[in-house]
């Protein structure tokens, strides 16, 4: 024994064949063994940090630093010119898949339905379907993907996002990072990032294959982004408002890439 861990510290030029092989084997062995260690001590570290979405759960605080890093990589390549791939109307799903039904209550009152559009404390819009449909309907056929993998074709008609901040005067808004979506009853929201919102293919959208958006889609108004995952296109928008930090998500709350980028 103590011959061989001599033999670790000597020069292979002055070992038998059979010595430098029991070497070379050794010291494989114990590098695999003290990597194999450090994964695992890394990986109860992991386990023992906060979760980040503290009683919803969500995931332990230096993954979701990973996922920070990929959003700012994300963000930063990201192009305003970047659209999502466009088919033809024939292409589109006649049966659009419903998925996701958090914040459509059975109570809700489409009649009293209103967007609210917080501008400032205290400065609200209070916009009705006809307010918003009175501008330039834009329509956008895309692949609708969502993280639990599926996706389809999906027609949509609605008001770009970029034409309602200029109509309704909301450059001011709109120049801060993020705008959040809430539903009227507030359990389900989303934040997305500015330059996403305000992309072409962006709409307010208030139909789906020509005709007014089913119920169970979000009717009276929902989010249509094509270059965002499912999760981030909120059925029944109640109300809309703007930050500079990430407004509640959600998905993000349960563990999601907050950005969900296509
Ligand atoms: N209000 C609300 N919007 C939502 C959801 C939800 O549960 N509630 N689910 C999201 C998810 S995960 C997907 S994939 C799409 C599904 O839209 P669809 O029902 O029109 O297919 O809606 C998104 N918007
Ligand atoms: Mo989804």
């Amino acid at each position: 024994m103590k011959h061989f861990i001599k033999n670790l510290f000597r020069k292979n030029s002055g070992l038998t064949v059979e010595e430098q092989i029991r070497k070379k084997t050794f010291i494989s062995f114990s590098l695999f063994g003290l990597l194999l260690a450090a994964g695992v001590i890394a990986w109860i570290w992991i386990l023992h940090t906060p979760l980040d979405g503290g009683l919803q759960g969500g995931i332990h605080e230096p993954l979701r630093k990973v996922l920070n890093t990929n959003d700012k990589i994300f963000t930063g390549t990201f192009s305003e010119n970047r659209t999502a791939k466009e088919y033809p109307k024939s292409e589109a799903a006649t049966k659009a898949r419903v998925n996701g039904n958090i914040g459509m209550s059975d109570d809700f009152d489409a009649n009293s339905w209103k967007l609210y559009i917080i501008k400032k404390k205290g400065d609200t819009l209070a916009l009705t379907l006809d307010d918003i449909k009175k501008l330039p309907k834009t329509e956008v056929v895309h692949n609708f993907k969502c993280i639990e993998g599926w996706n389809q074709i999906t027609w949509w008609g609605g008001v770009r996002f970029s034409d309602f901040i200029r109509y309704y005067h909301l450059e001011n808004e709109a120049s801060l990072q993020y705008v959040g979506m809430k539903t009227p009853d507030e359990e389900y929201y989303v934040g997305i990032d500015m330059r996403s919102a305000l992309q072409q293919q962006t709409i307010l959208c208030y139909e789906l294959n020509g005709k007014p958006l089913p119920m169970n889609q979000g009717y009276p108004l929902r989010l249509i982004i094509p270059v965002k995952y499912g999760i981030k296109n909120i059925k029944r928008i109640g109300t809309i408002f703007f930050d500079n930090e990430k407004p509640a998500d959600y998905w993000a709350e349960r563990g999601y890439d907050y950005y969900s980028g296509l």
